[in-house]
């Protein structure tokens, strides 16, 4: 029985956080017969307490790590090289934007409200990606950013299209049409970078330089060091490990890399014939563990840029929400 070591509080007393409360044993093997079915467990059904926890915890994670996501980008669009790829790269930001709103809805449906999310992302209570602590410097940053950190958002997004709550599935089968493109647009700069002039060549390596280690950060801690792994994959949230998308992503990502000219900053990256994969360098996981503590390089000027836009939007949130009153108002009397 999982639920009980995991419950920190009960259908019947989730306000009361340390309560250890356990599950009916019933519904519990009812909740974990329908997991094995892999059928999708949809918000009106039954789960269990820490199911929930764990899903609000990743998704709105997940969510807020979109929101944030638009800002190191967003601060290239007036400098965009030209035209086409200044609308390229506004859609592809407004992309984000939206996926943020999925995410927000999806895990609304499990109980808890934006404004509960949006709190806890600005009190430094919920984390997001640490890959958008570190600062845009060059154009070539927005090349690689969409090649690596899209990149490495399909690979792990992928598996989330099947994963066991229905609306979190579904919000990430456009997503993942959508992270596509932006992953092909990011190459595409950086294939043109790669090939023209010698400054821009060094542009495009140096970019590749900064944003190979955080990208490989972005799946998380290694396996043995990752507290909720094991508990996810079994309730089928999580399709497959930290680990296992990080060697798939190096995979897939080292070829491309090579067809452009462009060399992966890792000494010790070797194929394996025997494994049939790429054998790469040691992560810096204490760089890791001091960026999701918020010491990463421009962390503080993304958490101020958020909360200043949740302060001027706030004359949006209550103008709509004094025109839905009026209409509610206006339906009801007639
Ligand atoms: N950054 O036990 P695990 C994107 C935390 S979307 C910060 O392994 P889990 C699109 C983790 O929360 C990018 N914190 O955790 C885009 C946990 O702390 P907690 C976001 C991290 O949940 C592209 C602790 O460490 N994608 O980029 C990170 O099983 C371009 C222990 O870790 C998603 O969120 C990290 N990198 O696995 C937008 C996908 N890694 O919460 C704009 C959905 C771990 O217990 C431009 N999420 N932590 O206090 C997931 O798949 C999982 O949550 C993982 C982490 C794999 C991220």
């Amino acid at each position: 029985m999982y639920t009980t070591e995991l419950q920190k509080s009960g259908p019947d007393s989730n306000k009361t956080p340390g309560v250890l409360v356990a599950e009916d044993p019933a519904r519990v093997e009812e909740f974990e017969a329908r997991i094995a079915r892999d059928e999708f467990i949809e918000p009106k059904d039954w789960m269990p307490e820490a199911y929930r926890r764990t899903l609000v915890r990743q998704m709105s994670q997940h969510a807020h790590s979109e929101i944030v996501g638009m800002l190191p980008e967003g601060n290239w669009i007036s400098r965009a090289p030209s035209l086409r790829r200044k609308a390229v790269l506004l859609a592809k930001v407004q992309d984000e934007g939206g996926h943020g709103l999925y995410i927000y809805a999806a895990a609304e449906t499990l109980g808890t409200s934006r404004e509960q999310m949006v709190d806890a992302l600005h009190s430094g209570k919920a984390k997001y990606s640490t890959i958008f602590n570190y600062p845009t410097l060059t154009w070539a940053d927005i090349g690689a950013i969409g090649w690596l950190v899209d990149g490495a958002a399909i690979m792990n997004q992928v598996p989330l299209q099947r994963t066991s709550y229905g609306p979190y599935a579904r919000a990430m089968v456009r997503i993942c049409k959508e992270e596509s493109f932006h992953q092909r647009q990011g190459f595409e700069i950086m294939m043109v970078l790669a090939a023209g002039t010698e400054a821009q060549k060094r542009m495009a390596q140096d970019a590749l330089n900064r944003w190979w280690w955080p990208s490989l950060m972005m799946f998380g801690p290694p396996d043995d060091n990752s507290p909720n792994t094991a508990q996810s994959i079994r309730w089928r949230i999580k399709r497959e490990t930290n680990d296992e998308l990080r060697q798939k992503f190096v995979d897939v990502t080292v070829p491309q890399a090579e067809a452009i000219g462009l060399t992966v900053p890792d000494p010790d990256l070797r194929w394996n014939e025997a494994r049939g994969a790429y054998d790469f360098g040691a992560v810096d996981w204490d760089e890791f563990y001091a960026v999701v503590r918020g010491e990463g390089p421009v962390a503080k000027e993304r958490m101020q840029a958020r909360i200043g836009a949740w302060e001027d939007g706030a004359w949006v949130r209550e103008a709509a929400a004094a025109h839905a009153a009026r209409r509610a108002a206006r339906a009801e009397a007639a």
